[in-house]
């Protein structure tokens, strides 16, 4: 199901975002400022690599948009929106202040979500599974030169797509479907998040870290991935039912803008 909400806003009981790796010219910060406009939620929960301070390193990269994601998110969690931040890989640093709580934002390395139908789900990253998951050419390529070519390739693409009326695609996402290694990887990573979550006898999982985004019952236990602002621009909710819901946010733009145009 894909709702359109123009323009008013899109009003949930929790939000995950992760792999937004603010800091990183990939970053589609613009599409995600434009969500958080539009979301009303009790709580967001911060997935990990929501700042790559391992591209940040390398070279310094810091425009205004990656400013007011930081400022947009720091206002919410200033008027009352309850929000948890899980470090990934990419913002490693963050892990030693767990139980911190900085600019209303509480640190923590995996916390238990409770839907409001009472399931409960582990959240953390996902880097966690690296040592389990046989190494994978597609985690080597997140934060790559290659990849940042590729991300720049596909600015492109979505540039001259725009410009020709055509809806957001994703180069890069394309690319990684095809490569057969990424394939088995993806699913190798879920089957060994299913299984810890079996074992932490939790009735799901929410992480990130591979740039999919994902709801899928393996194993009696629901895997679901929130994807990423790099490529895919997607984000998981939880709806005011309790059910779980991956939110493209390219296409709800793109629904919004075309509405706003036709009005
Ligand atoms: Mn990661």
């Amino acid at each position: 199901m894909n709702n359109v909400y123009p323009s008013n806003k899109v009003k949930v009981n929790a939000v995950f975002i992760s792999d937004v790796h603010l800091g990183f010219p990939g970053c589609s910060a613009k599409f995600l400022l434009d969500f958080l406009r539009h979301v009303e939620c009790k709580k967001i929960y911060l997935v990990g690599d929501i700042i790559d301070f391992l591209y940040m390193r390398k070279k310094m990269y810091w425009p205004q948009e990656h400013n007011d994601v930081i400022r947009t998110i720091l206002g919410k969690a200033k008027h009352g929106t309850e929000v948890i931040y899980v470090p990934g890989n990419h913002d490693e640093p963050v892990r030693m202040h767990e139980d911190t709580v900085l600019g209303n934002v509480l640190v923590k390395n995996e916390i238990i979500h409770t839907t409001i139908e009472g399931k409960r789900f582990l959240v953390l990253h996902g880097d966690q599974f690296d040592s389990v998951v046989k190494y994978s050419p597609l985690l080597a390529l997140i934060g790559s030169k290659l990849y940042e070519y590729l991300l720049k390739a596909n600015r492109a693409v979505s540039y001259i797509r725009y410009q020709l009326g055509l809806p957001y695609w994703s180069l890069a996402a394309a690319l990684k479907h095809k490569v057969k290694g990424a394939v088995n990887y993806i699913s190798n990573f879920e089957t060994a998040v299913s299984q810890m979550a079996k074992q932490q006898k939790v009735d799901g999982m929410i992480c990130g870290h591979i740039h999919r985004a994902e709801i899928r019952e393996i194993d009696d236990v629901l895997y679901c991935n929130c994807g990423d602002w790099v490529e895919s621009c997607t984000a998981l909710i939880e709806n005011k039912d309790g059910s779980l819901e991956i939110l493209h946010w390219t296409e709800q733009y793109e629904s919004v803008k075309k509405l706003a145009t036709a009005a």
